[in-house]
């Protein structure tokens, strides 16, 4: 039986170049919690696409010599594309929405005449500084040193007719959002700043058509202005259940999402405008923004234009791809930034993969078949002194791991994890199987035991750690030969589910461990 819904989105991409690991990043970690929320048993919508409109790509099809659409048509759809990308990292969204499907921006010329006739968009002229690349306008008093805010670039003086959204107006009520609903947005640090360098200095009206270029939705009754791209692209989260178009029908039944998962610098636009947009059209509001921090290199955020970029599919196609995923939310706590490195990539695969969860599998099983032909024998012993620790802590670990899974917190569910496999480690040592294997007669039914409560406690993990590496685990079901049943969310609760005499089969290596010097030499 479903446990209801869960609407989960990331942002929509630019398809302005080859995406890079930082947007692989925020995409892998949506693509977990709707996995585990799937496993949990909600009905997930998961929802990703593609942010086409604007003047960036304009001007980039514009050199390349080709149309607009003819450009980022090859970016998402040509070889190497952003659907190749999201399927070799094997990405499970439910649907994709590209801004210039026709429903879409049909639903957006809907929205803005709507917003328009009720008086939340008139028509004036924009005086101010802006920021082509960011595609935003700022005040003086936003800037940084002179430069754009959010990208470090220079801004021009740039002067136009535009229609512009009433965001001042809504400024009490999100104030009061914020005040009500602390959990609103995440992390808390995110809210403050929001506060502090947005909404206390003042919300200004908001520019949402632009005429110095074409390349948008028209806006149908001023030819001539085409919507500015933020209204046309935080509109996507309603627009592809079906919002204002006859191509979907979710809308009713998914939204309000349960999260957005946003990077920090877009934060701004999830929790004040697009909160705004929905007081304005009257709908329900996201039940939580969470900004999710950037991945840097070499100092500074890793992106197209710094030309700092790592590309996923050279590390997926290396080290595979469930590596890359596991490395990205075992590693960087997900509100905060983090530091990318080969070394750091390298080192993680080693010690967690390879080490602590490879090896454990491998030692297991080879010793399971080296001592019981690869069955184990009915009769087995306990010892509750020396399996007690083992067992309670492998019982308790579907309950700690959601705990903090419902906090996003990646990192600390996979440590929850981790400590258990550890744990499983030492109690080989502590057991020392090849000892009780001197004497099978004496030792035959403690040494079946122990053999059992490891393979136990790693089919529970194994289930566990499929939202994040979903085809190792299925390697992993295999060879401790947990079958179907044994690898949904309900058996993990507690222990004991696979039959005594279970059956295991050596397989290959799951994670080979890398020559980290070597290694590092090749990656240069
Ligand atoms: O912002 N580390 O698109 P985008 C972590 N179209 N995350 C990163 C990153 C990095 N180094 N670089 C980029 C847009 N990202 C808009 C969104 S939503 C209605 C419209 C993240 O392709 C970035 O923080 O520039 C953002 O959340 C996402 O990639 C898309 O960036």
């Amino acid at each position: 039986m479903s446990k209801g819904k869960f609407y989960i989105t990331t942002p929509i991409y630019y398809p302005s170049d080859k995406l890079h690991i930082g947007h692989t990043y925020c995409t892998v970690a949506s693509d977990a919690m709707a996995r585990y929320k799937r496993m949990q048993g909600y009905d997930v919508m998961f929802l990703t696409g593609t942010d086409e409109h604007g003047q960036k790509i304009e001007e980039k099809a514009k050199a390349a010599g080709v149309t607009p659409k003819q450009f980022v048509d090859n970016i998402i759809e040509g070889p190497g594309g952003i659907l190749d990308l999201w399927k070799l990292m094997n990405i499970s969204n439910d649907r994709f929405i590209r801004t210039t499907d026709d429903y879409h921006e049909h639903a957006i010329q809907r929205i803005f005449r709507k917003l328009y006739e009720q008086g939340d968009i008139y028509k004036g002229a924009y005086k101010g500084l802006y920021c082509t690349p960011c595609e935003s306008f700022w005040t003086e008093s936003q800037l940084v040193d002179g430069k754009c805010p959010d990208c470090g670039r220079e801004v021009k003086y740039a002067e136009e007719e535009a229609y512009f959204f009433r965001l001042s107006k809504y400024a009490d009520r999100i104030m009061k959002l914020f005040e009500e609903q602390p959990d609103f947005l995440e992390p808390a640090s995110r809210m403050n700043e929001m506060i502090n360098n947005f909404l206390k200095p003042g919300l200004e009206d908001l520019c949402v058509s632009r005429t110095s270029f074409t390349w948008g939705v028209p806006v149908d009754f001023d030819p001539g202005h085409v919507v500015y791209v933020w209204v046309d692209a935080l509109s996507n989260y309603i627009t592809a259940l079906g919002y204002e178009n006859d191509r979907y029908d979710d809308y009713d039944k998914y939204w309000p999402a349960d999260v957005h998962f946003v990077g920090k610098e877009i934060v701004r636009f999830h929790s004040i405008i697009w909160p705004a947009m929905l007081m304005a059209l009257d709908l329900p509001l996201p039940k939580k923004v969470y900004g999710h921090g950037w991945l840097l290199l070499d100092g500074g955020k890793m992106s197209k234009s710094r030309g700092n970029v790592v590309d996923p599919v050279i590390l997926a196609e290396r080290y595979g791809v469930d590596a890359l995923r596991f490395f990205l939310l075992r590693t960087f706590p997900f509100g905060s930034d983090g530091t990318f490195s080969n070394e750091l990539l390298i080192n993680t695969i080693n010690v967690d993969l390879a080490n602590d969860l490879g090896n454990l599998v491998s030692r297991t099983v080879s010793m399971a078949v080296k001592y019981f032909g690869g069955t184990l024998p009915e009769t087995q012993a306990a010892d509750p002194e020396k399996d007690g620790e083992l067992l309670a802590m492998a019982s308790g670990l579907r309950g700690r791991y959601e705990a903090q899974m419902e906090k996003y917190q990646f990192q600390n569910a996979l440590e929850e994890v981790f400590r258990v496999l550890d744990r499983a480690n030492k109690y080989i040592d502590e057991n020392a199987p090849w000892v009780l294997a001197k004497d099978m007669e004496a030792n035959g039914a403690r040494l079946a035991a122990v053999m059992y409560d490891l393979l136990e406690t790693i089919r529970i993990c194994g289930v566990l750690l499929q939202p994040f590496m979903p085809d190792s685990c299925v390697k992993i079901f295999t060879q401790i030969g947990a079958a179907e049943e044994l690898r949904t969310w309900d058996s993990a609760e507690s222990f004991g589910g696979l039959p005594r005499t279970v059956t295991v089969e050596k397989g290959a290596a799951l994670f080979p461990r890398i020559d980290l010097e070597k290694e590092l030499e090749a990656l240069k």
